[in-house]
């Protein structure tokens, strides 16, 4: 690719492990249920609302469950990793993640977060992250959910770029799908490499900067 101007960066799975504690709370909620839920079946969660997300654990052989009790059940899980979320530090993120948002800046690009949460500003805040990031698109200001593109638009929008001048990082199969439909070139990370809308897998988020060159 030539000339970007942007990255936008998924969140949890890529800039900080926050999946493990997704895994949690979901694990707490599906073995009250007497659904049996196991980290393969937490893999199909990675950058899926959280509404879809229990849509997705109820079919694994759930209760039949009204829209009333959905929305507890989404509410528990979310206070659960809320809980989960307050012992967050900025020693969660790996100093290789951090090098690279600083040598990413060095470089001039622009830099924004493109994530479901409507946790990620917490989160970024919690782990000294939010400094780091030009823009945030969240959760909060999105009204479709990956693998819907409206997140990364947004991403592009705050930025000040258009989705061709930007490259997205991602771990999910959804943020994948969403970059791609968004007209955005993506990196794939972990489950999402084997997606084929990737434009380039990467084991690791510093590789970035090898095809991201001065
Ligand atoms: P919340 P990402 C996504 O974050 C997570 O991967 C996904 O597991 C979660 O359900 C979703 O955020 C919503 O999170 O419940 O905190 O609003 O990967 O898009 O950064
Ligand atoms: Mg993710």
């Amino acid at each position: 690719m030539s000339d970007p101007r942007g990255v936008i960066f998924d969140l949890d799975g890529v800039l900080i492990h926050t999946d493990e504690l997704h895994f949690h709370a979901w694990s707490q909620i599906a073995k009250r249920l007497g659904i049996p839920f196991t980290r393969e079946d937490n893999d199909r969660l990675r950058g899926v609302s959280r509404e879809d997300s229990l849509d997705i654990i109820l079919a694994l052989g759930g209760p039949e469950v009204s829209a009333t009790e959905k929305a507890v059940l989404a509410d528990e899980k979310n206070a659960i990793y809320r809980r989960l979320l307050g012992q967050l530090s900025p020693a969660d993120v790996d100093p290789a993640v951090r090098e690279t948002l600083a040598e990413l800046r060095r470089r001039g690009l622009r830099l924004a977060v493109g994530s479901s949460s409507k946790n990620a500003k917490m989160i970024l805040e919690r782990t000294g992250l939010r400094e780091s990031f030009d823009a945030v698109s969240d959760g909060e200001n999105v009204t479709r959910s990956k693998p819907d593109p409206e997140v990364f638009l947004m991403a592009a929008q705050f930025l000040a770029l258009q989705p061709a001048q930007c490259v997205v990082v991602e771990d999910a199969g959804a943020g994948i799908a969403a970059a791609h439909d968004g007209g955005f070139p993506c990196f794939g990370l972990g489950d999402a490499a084997q997606h084929p809308d990737v434009t380039w897998r990467i084991d690791k988020v510093e590789d970035v900067l090898e095809h991201l060159a001065v």
